[in-house]
């Protein structure tokens, strides 16, 4: 069987592809493209919650959101790693970030005004990511199927956390029922844009699908995202601000408004409220690491020599 066909072959019996395996370039170019954006979109999620670690307010709370801040670097990790299995270079990936030249997910570019914010991060975004990535556990590229399982099962863990947090402030005063309020109504539509853009202007969903990277297209993920909310919201006692949200007996679905795509396109092309300080922080971040590089790199080949 020639190497295409064993190819085709593994994808259609639901088997893995691994690193040591043919894949058609295509494969291999979409598979980085997602995975180091998906790298990417952990990484720089860090800093919308970090900027609460220093105003959490406990003990408990900051030991907790720190926890959950540095589960999304490990998460980085793993993808860079799985991305390297396909033969990309980590730090020429790093570039391409700050340089603005790949892109990361949309959602990581509003600013955290309150530490409600923190919560509905937890509740909303993480939600949607878990939605989108239970499914990338049965993605044909092996390492980056098996690094998703762990990432869900952390995803699934920091979303509770975040609803927790929210119940304790709908609890407390009028006025932290507010900020869950207008966190709710800041996140919400950002939150639906995670799953990119509709499948009619997807540019990629088709053939991902045929390769079964992706197991389901961006408007399906979308809707069960939507469904999987509103009891949620109802439980908290909070408002999903969008008047056109309502069940549809037929469709056993619920309908809802139209998402602002052209606001979506102006944050992914890089003008969205925090694009600029996001990547300027991590550009900063790689340049104040450099002497640890440049260490770890000397000490590497000093332990080589006297090896050899
Ligand atoms: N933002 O053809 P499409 C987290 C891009 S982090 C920006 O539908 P595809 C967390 C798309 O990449 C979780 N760009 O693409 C961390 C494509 O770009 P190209 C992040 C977007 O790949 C810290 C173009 O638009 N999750 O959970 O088939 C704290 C056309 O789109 C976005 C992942 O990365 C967006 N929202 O489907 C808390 C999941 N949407 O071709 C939480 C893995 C689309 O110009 N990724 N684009 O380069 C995926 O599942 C898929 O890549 C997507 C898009 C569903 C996102």
């Amino acid at each position: 069987m020639d190497l295409e066909q064993h190819f085709d072959a593994t994808i259609a019996r639901d088997q893995r592809i691994e690193p040591r395996d043919w894949m058609p370039e295509g494969y291999r170019k979409t598979m980085i493209r997602q995975v180091a954006q998906h790298a990417h979109s952990e990484i720089i999620g860090m800093q919308p919650e970090g900027d609460w670690i220093t105003r959490a307010p406990s003990l408990r709370r900051k030991a907790v959101l720190l926890a959950k801040v540095q589960d999304e670097a490990g998460h980085g990790l793993y993808l860079y790693s799985a991305a390297e299995t396909l033969g990309a270079d980590r730090t020429d990936l790093t570039e391409r970030l700050i340089e603005g030249r790949q892109k990361y997910s949309s959602i990581f570019n509003y600013p955290t005004l309150t530490f409600a914010d923190v919560g509905v991060i937890g509740w909303l975004v993480d939600g949607a990511a878990i939605c989108n990535q239970v499914p990338l556990c049965r993605s044909s590229y092996g390492p980056y199927a098996r690094a998703m399982i762990r990432i869900c099962k952390e995803e699934s863990f920091h979303q509770r956390q975040g609803y927790e947090l929210l119940m304790t402030m709908m609890s407390g005063t009028q006025a932290q029922r507010d900020m869950v309020q207008d966190a709710t109504n800041r996140w919400w539509w950002p939150s639906l844009m995670m799953f990119g853009p509709p499948d009619a202007e997807s540019a990629n969903t088709a053939q991902s699908m045929a390769w079964k990277i992706k197991r389901h297209t961006n408007d399906e993920l979308r809707q069960r995202f939507v469904d999987m909310s509103v009891p949620q919201a109802e439980k908290l006692g909070v408002t999903l601000p969008d008047p056109e949200l309502k069940w549809n007996a037929e469709r056993g679905h619920h309908d809802f408004g139209e998402i602002d795509w052209v606001h979506f396109k102006q944050v992914v092309s890089g003008n969205g409220p925090c694009n600029a300080i996001r990547v300027s922080r991590r550009r900063k971040a790689h340049e104040d690491g450099e002497w640890v590089r440049e260490a770890a790199a000397a000490y590497a080949a000093k332990r080589k020599e006297a090896a050899a």
